[in-house]
């Protein structure tokens, strides 16, 4: 009798005691998932999302590609449509846009002072700017004709005024004007001027 309460008494420890053992692993992997999110995260909140680039505010205006002379539309020479805008209390960089139908047309933009945003129309044309940073995106206009293009963040009392024009043209009709300004340097927009 006394044997086999022993008995039960030595088989109640080993399982107590792998029963913690147990415990001690599972907290230890729920521990470790834990600390992976919060290093993971503080760690990406910290960074800025990746295919960055940056730009220096201070002197965008000044030099580089978003000097005023080399914003608006350019044919490159490997035959790519090139957009270059920039966004700022309350205005955007050219204002009016020129881009083809039914080509891929890169937008590269910035902003100097708060961050703006844009959006094309109804297209999926749609990026944030903001100051030192430049946002790129490539996209296709499938359809000629003109849209307006909206700050959409919030940037101060102006907001609601702050808007450009997009003048989708039809490929030929882009092709022989872009090259006409390529051929004096210019950059491509619908700016009255
Ligand atoms: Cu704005």
């Amino acid at each position: 009798m006394s044997a086999a309460l022993h008995g039960s008494h030595a088989s109640e420890a080993v399982a107590n005691a792998a029963e913690r053992r147990w415990a001690i692993i599972v907290v230890s992997i729920i521990a470790l998932l834990v600390l992976m999110m919060v290093v993971t995260g503080l760690h990406w909140a910290a960074m800025p999302p990746s295919r960055v680039e940056t730009v220096d505010v201070k002197t965008v205006h000044l030099r580089g590609e978003f000097v005023e002379s080399n914003l608006g539309t350019a044919l490159e020479p490997d035959g790519r449509v090139m957009v270059r805008l920039i966004a700022q209390q309350y205005a955007f960089v050219p204002n009016c846009l020129v881009v083809p139908e039914g080509v891929p047309v890169t937008f590269r933009g910035t902003a100097t002072d708060a961050i703006h945003g844009f959006v094309v129309g109804r297209t999926n044309a749609n990026a944030m700017l903001v100051p030192g940073f430049v946002a790129t995106f490539t996209t296709t206009f499938p359809k000629a004709g003109e849209q307006l293009m909206p700050c959409h963040e919030y940037c101060g009392t102006g907001h609601e005024a702050m808007w450009a024009r997009v003048q989708i043209l039809p490929r030929e009709e882009f092709m022989a004007k872009a090259k006409r300004f390529a051929s004096s340097g210019e950059r491509l927009s619908c700016v009255p001027g």
